[in-house]
């Protein structure tokens, strides 16, 4: 017998799209489903990353510096050519690449711009820890000249986004989306390779008893970091926190949105002005957040209402209930 609650990613996507906008032509719900496959050949690779020579750095840097990861190169690749393969979207910008880029062939049409990161927390992967993919789209109006600069159709501030989501590699496969109609989670069944509803309308708890923050760096905070941290410790909002931090942004995210609570990484002495990228991490994160019940700042501000200045700009980001973030507030301020 087939669960008549079977519902996959595709079709919630289908009937969110009725409902809210019974004008859309499907573009959209096909743009996704870009996402979804380049998700399941990431999450294919991730489940193999111990075997063969998939382990490891490739022995080059990222724009940022930073080693490269092989499975780092294989998600890229793999949402580049399932995204530009879609015929609606005009500009991709990834984490792993220095400027956006266009999909020459829809560069005059297409109405979408993906921002992803493609595997974030790679350094997690060694050590068969969660990582994750972040995405964010944004609408383009059409360039039938053919003349502007990508990155103007990228740097559009948060609040402008149209969808948002991330995949999990964890324990199991997970897809959480928003189009800013709640926030749904879906777990990939992979006998039949369909991500299947599994959370519906998830809502981030007010409050929780779990504080995310990679505390060796807590003599660097700003100090009413360091008091919000001591506050928490010592019971000030009527109970006692547990801390949980697995570097993984999209891992600690998922845990905080699930169970509440906060995750923070505020300005530190080696990233002072914060170590976590706008666009394809803080962005797309505190869309979800937000669209959960819950709250994202960089301590003093809205996250989605900054205006970006470049593709790969650094941001502090404090996510969580509304409970510990209005404490944090109150120290902030
Ligand atoms: P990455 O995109 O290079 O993987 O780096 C981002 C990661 C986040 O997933 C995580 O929240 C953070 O870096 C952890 O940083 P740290 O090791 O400084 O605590
Ligand atoms: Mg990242």
């Amino acid at each position: 017998m087939i669960p008549t609650t079977l519902l996959t990613v595709q079709q919630h996507i289908l009937e969110e799209q009725r409902r809210y906008h019974p004008e859309a032509t499907g573009e959209f719900s096909w743009l996704l489903s870009g996402l979804t496959l380049a998700a399941k050949m990431v999450e294919s690779r991730v489940r193999r990353a111990g075997l063969g020579d998939l382990l490891g750095s490739t022995g080059e840097s990222n724009v940022q510096g930073e080693t490269v990861q092989k499975l780092d190169v294989y998600a890229n690749h793999a949402l580049l050519w399932c995204l530009g393969k879609r015929g609606n979207v005009g500009v991709m910008a990834s984490e792993e690449n220095d400027s956006p880029i266009f999909v020459e062939r829809d560069r005059h049409h297409g109405r979408y711009v993906v921002i992803f990161d493609p595997l974030d927390g790679s350094s997690n992967i060694d050590v068969n820890v969660s990582v994750g993919t972040i995405f964010s789209i944004l609408r383009r109006e059409p360039d039938p000249e053919r003349k502007r600069d990508p990155l103007q159709d990228v740097l559009q501030p948060g609040v402008q986004q149209i969808a948002a989501g991330y995949v999990v590699y964890g324990s199991s496969c997970m897809l959480v989306y928003t189009t800013g109609n709640g926030v749904h989670g879906f777990t990939l069944d992979p006998d039949i390779g369909a991500f299947i509803i599994s959370h519906e309308n998830i809502r981030m708890p007010s409050a929780g008893s779990l504080y995310s923050v990679n505390e060796a760096n807590a003599n660097t905070f700003p100090e009413p970091y360091q008091r919000f941290l001591g506050a928490l410790r010592s019971g000030q909002l009527g109970r006692s926190y547990s801390s949980r931090y697995i570097g993984s942004l999209v891992a600690d995210f998922h845990r905080t949105l699930l169970k509440g609570g906060i995750f923070l990484y505020p300005p530190t002495r080696s990233y002072p002005q914060g170590k976590l990228r706008l666009m394809y991490e803080a962005n797309p994160i505190a869309f979800l957040a937000e669209q959960a019940g819950g709250k994202a700042t960089t301590g003093t501000r809205r996250i989605l209402d900054i205006e970006p200045e470049s593709l790969h700009q650094r941001t502090p980001l404090i996510v969580g209930g509304t409970e510990e973030m209005e404490l944090l507030a109150s120290y902030m301020r």
